[in-house]
């Protein structure tokens, strides 16, 4: 270390006389130091990854864990684990894309796999939160796209209830849309989740734009959220007598394009830079 030092030295004392004496340095003998420095171009973060971390980090906060895996999944941990039936459509090719080579693998359609994954893995208390690029075999418009970006959250422990997912999910909205944000829970269905529900945030009903992406509502419809079904729990190993939890899912672009009031799904995918330079990652 101590050579180390003494060659820095001389090396620095060398460019002082250097630039002290002008011109006639090695290296720096071309170059004008006094000329002004080219600008360079600070790079923008997309806004999908924007919005990820924001919602990470709202979950990090209360203690969840970032989690990511593979996008290559087989039957099990896409569909089978997930108590997802035999017949179910989105099985189908139509819905999810097969690797050719290999009718067994596809790409997910859904980052839950990765929550499978750390179900097998490792025993409650889980809290994590996985977002992730899923794939899913629809047509291109300027609403839905084949690829897309989803995060996920799962909560198991003993004596999880649906209480906790409703305050959960208020902290959530209350972090993300504002201290004055308003929730309701619609029932739905999914075949991991019983009960499962769907969950709205207030928007308002103020402007144009207000009444159509709120359908008139007022209403905006935000995740897909339950208690994790039985079934799935002990497809992973854990006792489902003794433990429960909830889980949680979203599309990342659909947030993003509220917003930043982007109304076209596929700028996200076309990397054209007067898309991308007008996001700041501010936040
Ligand atoms: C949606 C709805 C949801 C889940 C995802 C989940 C994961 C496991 C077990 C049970 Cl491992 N559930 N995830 C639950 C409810 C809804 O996503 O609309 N996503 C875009």
């Amino acid at each position: 270390m101590n050579a180390l030092k003494v060659l820095a030295e001389e090396k620095f004392d060398l460019s002082k006389s250097n630039v002290a004496d002008g011109e006639k340095s090695a290296g720096a003998g071309d170059i004008d130091l006094t000329a002004p420095a080219e600008p360079f171009q600070l790079g923008s973060r997309h806004p999908v990854s924007i919005v990820i971390q924001k919602i990470s980090q709202i979950f990090e906060r209360i203690g969840y864990t970032v989690v990511e895996d593979k996008e290559i999944e087989n039957e099990w941990y896409n569909f089978t684990a997930l108590n997802t039936p035999e017949d179910h459509p989105a099985r189908d090719m139509t819905d999810t894309y097969y690797l050719a080579r290999d009718l067994t693998h596809m790409l997910r359609s859904q980052t839950s796999t990765v929550q499978i994954h750390t179900m097998e893995q490792k025993q409650p208390p889980i809290r994590i939160i996985s977002p992730g690029r899923v794939y899913r075999n629809e047509t291109i418009s300027a609403r839905s796209h084949c690829q897309f970006h989803q995060i996920e959250g799962l909560y198991i422990d003993e004596g999880v209830s649906f209480a906790d997912l409703k305050q959960t999910l208020l902290y959530f909205a209350k972090e993300m849309f504002g201290e004055d944000a308003r929730i309701r829970l619609r029932p739905s269905f999914f075949p991991f989740t019983e009960p499962s529900a769907e969950m709205d945030v207030y928007w308002g009903l103020k402007t144009e734009s207000d009444h159509r992406i709120t359908k008139g509502t007022g209403w905006l419809e935000v995740m897909g959220c339950g208690m994790v079904d039985p079934a799935v729990l002990d497809n992973c190993g854990i006792d489902s007598n003794k433990y429960s939890g909830f889980a949680f899912g979203m599309g990342i672009e659909r947030q993003a394009m509220h917003l930043y009031k982007i109304n076209d799904i596929r700028y996200y995918f076309e990397n054209d830079l007067r898309f991308l330079k007008q996001f700041s990652s501010s936040f």
